[in-house]
């Protein structure tokens, strides 16, 4: 278990059942060499320790907090309330709800004052958490600036060569 004393990113879901869908997210971080702190927590289900996470995240080390969650998805918002970190969301498709457009409008239409940098839905927004949360680290962080430029690089080679092989 990684501390979140050390750890610059967050990774909070609301559910174990959100998981499958944020292994992407956590391998993405993992593939810039940066180890999340992971949770399971609840906007509705632990909404104290929701407010209390989010409180303590900056003095805890944590730079940038990905939330990701379906159906009626608050908890970005919810977390986002409580600190001044950049909070990025991840709206999930859940097998109840209604194909995520309950959790895409639930986490993107925040009111003005409370920002969250919502994502696409699911897996490519599970990863694109990831990367943007890299690009935000990276402002200040040359190491990392670098591996994005070689990312960039590696994912143009690789579509080129899709492309090449159909000639
Ligand atoms: C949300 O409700 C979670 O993020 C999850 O996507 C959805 C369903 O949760 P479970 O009933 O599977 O725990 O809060």
């Amino acid at each position: 278990m990684v501390s979140e004393k050390t750890a610059p990113v967050a990774v909070v879901m609301g559910s174990d059942s959100d998981m499958d869908v944020m292994q992407g997210c956590i391998e993405q971080l993992g593939s810039f060499g940066i180890t999340p702190v992971v949770r399971i927590i609840s906007a509705h289900r632990t909404p104290r320790i929701a407010a209390e996470f989010a409180e303590n995240a900056a003095q805890n080390g944590i730079r940038v907090i990905i939330a990701a969650a379906g159906m009626a998805a608050h908890l970005a918002g919810a977390l986002a309330a409580k600190t001044t970190l950049p909070i990025i969301g991840v709206p999930l498709v859940s097998s109840s709800g209604v194909g995520g457009i309950d959790a895409l409008l639930s986490t993107v239409q925040m009111p003005p004052g409370v920002p969250v940098a919502t994502m696409a839905l699911g897996k490519a927004g599970a990863k694109n958490a990831a990367i943007l949360a890299v690009q935000i680290l990276a402002l200040s962080d040359e190491e990392l600036r670098r591996k994005l430029t070689e990312f960039k690089a590696a994912q143009e080679k690789s579509v080129i060569e899709k492309d090449s092989a159909l000639r």
